[in-house]
């Protein structure tokens, strides 16, 4: 098939989660075309099939907004009836879900079809403002098939804008061989980040305020009470600096690592003793399945999906949002009790492997694809000869 992805380009869990959608459907034969204002940050090594079509905006003195979503519409056309797609796959629903209808609108093809595939804040936050409600509702109704990344979101998405539209939950996935646990002969050594002693707690996120990255500072100088260990922060955002003022007052400042954004967070993840996600709004909460896969343990909180990927008392813990007390409690039990925090750490990645691992989940993708456009997928696995070798 010959699908374009759009999707943010920037860090964050929606534009990963099409990005390598896009490369795992590439390496099973498919042609796949990304179309955003630049391209997505995990996209940066050549590969087979795989293309990238920018989007210009041009600029005008009458513009005080430059007219973007328009400019997307129109990319998304051009590219759709000069490469013959038989897909155009939005993630996000705000505003690749609508860009997306204008799109196959205005494009001479008529076998185009549209895919929306829903993360999380475009239904509960942003989507469901009052200024977006009406389109995302229309941008959902008017695709051929939606996908949502877990029950939750897709149980909110139907409280939210009763669509006419069925939604189909299609979890996340993961690279069950990048994401994994440490071995001997790692390039980066954990020693690098805590001495033998120590314990390695990892948070990872955008620091928006939905993450509430101080209580992860709070929990972390509670742990540091009673274990040797570091935090390493990884990404950034608007909360980074009251996390850090946080943990001055604190006096844990000196044990806590801000790493920035980071492409390749696997080689941190694998050194990880304990994951700690402690957001408030979390559809689906990829970051802890790719702690989960580098067979690193999880202590979350009860928000939205979050509950449907750790399993409790095997793969972690889930507190209420809030409860610094109880996730210390249950950091500290498990940071002291190595067979318990290898036992849960393997079940994490057990639960990775059987119900997240791409080569269950892209098949899923496939038949999805197959459906809304009609056609049969070949078998899996199978990947297309190159042209001429056919
Ligand atoms: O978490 C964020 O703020 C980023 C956001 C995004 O759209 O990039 O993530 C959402 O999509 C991810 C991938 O499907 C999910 O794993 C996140 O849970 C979801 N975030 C929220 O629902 C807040």
């Amino acid at each position: 098939m010959k699908i374009g992805i759009s999707c943010y380009p920037t860090h964050g869990g929606s534009g990963v989660v099409a990005t390598e959608l896009g490369i795992e459907l590439a390496r099973r034969g498919h042609e796949v075309h990304f179309i955003s204002y630049s391209i997505p940050f995990r996209l940066k090594a050549y590969q087979e099939n795989v293309y990238f079509h920018e989007v210009q905006v041009i600029s005008y003195p009458l513009f005080q907004y430059p007219p973007y979503t328009l400019a997307l519409s129109a990319k998304m056309a051009e590219v759709a009836d000069e490469h013959g797609l038989d897909v155009l796959h939005a993630h996000y629903a705000v505003p690749h879900a609508v860009c997306a209808y204008l799109a196959r609108q205005v494009a001479a093809s008529t076998k185009l079809r549209v895919a929306t595939t829903l993360h999380g804040t475009d239904i509960t936050l942003v989507g469901s403002d009052q200024s977006f409600r009406t389109l995302t509702r229309f941008g959902i109704d008017q695709s051929d098939g939606v996908t949502a990344v877990s029950d939750y979101l897709k149980r909110k998405t139907v409280e939210v804008f009763h669509p006419q539209r069925a939604i189909q939950v299609i979890p996340n996935f993961i690279d069950t061989e990048r994401y994994r646990p440490r071995n001997g002969d790692d390039p980066c050594p954990r020693e690098r980040f805590a001495r033998k002693d120590q314990r390695v707690l990892v948070h990872i996120s955008n620091f928006r305020p939905s993450k509430r990255v101080e209580d992860v500072v709070r929990v972390f100088a509670a742990v540091r009470r009673e274990v040797p260990s570091v935090l390493l922060m990884v990404g950034d955002g608007t909360e980074r600096t009251k996390s850090r003022d946080l943990a001055v007052e604190l006096g844990v400042e000196r044990h806590i690592r801000y790493l920035g954004q980071l492409d390749a967070v696997e080689d941190v993840l694998r050194h990880a003793d304990l994951f700690l996600l402690t957001s408030e709004n979390e559809s689906f909460g990829l970051a802890a399945l790719e702690a989960m896969s580098s067979g690193v343990p999880v202590i979350g909180t009860t928000a939205e999906g979050i509950p449907e990927l750790i399993r409790e008392g095997k793969t972690g813990y889930m507190l209420p949002v809030g409860d610094v007390a109880g996730m210390a409690r249950h950091a500290i039990a498990l940071l002291t009790d190595e067979d318990l925090r290898c036992q849960m750490g393997k079940e994490a990645r057990k639960v990775a492997v059987e119900h997240y691992e791409a080569s269950k989940i892209i098949p899923i993708y496939e038949e999805f694809y197959a459906r809304i456009t009609g056609q049969t997928i070949p078998a899996r696995g199978y990947l297309a000869p190159p042209e001429g070798l056919a």
